[in-house]
């Protein structure tokens, strides 16, 4: 028989342990698209210099795996912790990272995004030996260009009910973390009452991003139950090494506070 202990990997092992061990957690993302490797490699040694958790990759209109490949391969030697891939499509699969989100796109019209692209990209990760860690992607608000390539129907943000649907099916499915996905660079991050109903019927870990610029979202979205936040666009906006690192250990700061809240309670 196999068990799903023996499914799950090192890298989720890793996230497991770190949510548990502090409460709640901090991801970097890189977008290749919007990088060099150099760059890429300052964003990643400052995360974890900070203590952030892992370094995800990936784009949304992400097409040259030659440039993501030199991007994955830059990060991994210059950090220890993992570098989990965040793909958009088969494209985005590179064989020199840890682990990938093995994710459907749930609320997309396109069975591609739900189900089609994850069969074609399934023997390569298999032939790379990608960690695969199962992931629920569920979009919402306004999305911006994840939501227009992924053919998402949005959950908008007064409507917690419906994410709260979506994740307990994802979760039913056998998905081991559910992402609540505001869009990269969204004016409005994911509202703490979504993030409360969600969290309320989970059992597995729930990752929120999108628009997430200040500690103060960093907060109240952990302290509305967020086991792991994601930032991407706050970082790569960074004018310098020292402002990439405010940056982050302002987010760490956040998510340490919205930790202590929880307890407060
Ligand atoms: C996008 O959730 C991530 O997929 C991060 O969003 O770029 O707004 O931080 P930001």
């Amino acid at each position: 028989m196999v068990s799903e202990v023996a499914l799950i990997g090192d890298v989720e092992r890793h996230l497991l342990n770190k949510i548990e061990e502090e409460g709640a957690i901090h991801i970097a993302l890189i977008d290749p698209e919007d990088v060099t490797p150099k760059l890429a490699s300052t964003i990643a040694e400052e995360a974890e210099g900070c203590q952030s958790s892992a370094i995800m990759i990936g784009g949304t209109t992400l097409v040259s795996t030659m440039h993501l490949d030199n991007v994955v391969k830059a990060v991994k030697s210059a950090v220890k912790i993992p570098v989990i891939l965040f793909p958009n499509n088969i494209t985005g699969i590179s064989r020199y990272a840890d682990a990938i989100w093995f994710m459907s796109l749930l609320n997309s019209s396109d069975p591609y995004f739900i189900a089609g692209a994850q069969v074609l990209g399934a023997p390569l990760v298999k032939k790379f030996g990608l960690e695969p860690i199962p992931m629920g992607y569920i979009i919402v608000g306004e999305a911006g260009a994840v939501g227009v390539i992924g053919r998402a129907c949005p959950i908008p943000h007064n409507k917690p009910e419906l994410a709260v649907a979506y994740a307990l099916a994802a979760q039913y499915l056998g998905m081991r973390f559910i992402y609540l996905e505001a869009g990269s660079g969204a004016k409005r991050p994911v509202s703490k009452e979504m993030i409360r109903a969600v969290k309320a019927v989970l059992e597995v870990p729930l990752i929120v991003g999108g628009g997430i610029r200040t500690s103060q979202h960093a907060e109240d979205a952990v302290a509305a139950g967020s086991d792991i936040i994601v930032t991407g666009t706050l970082l790569e906006e960074s004018s310098s090494r020292e402002e990439v690192r405010e940056r982050i250990k302002k987010i760490i700061e956040g998510i340490k506070e919205g930790v202590n809240r929880r307890y407060k309670r």
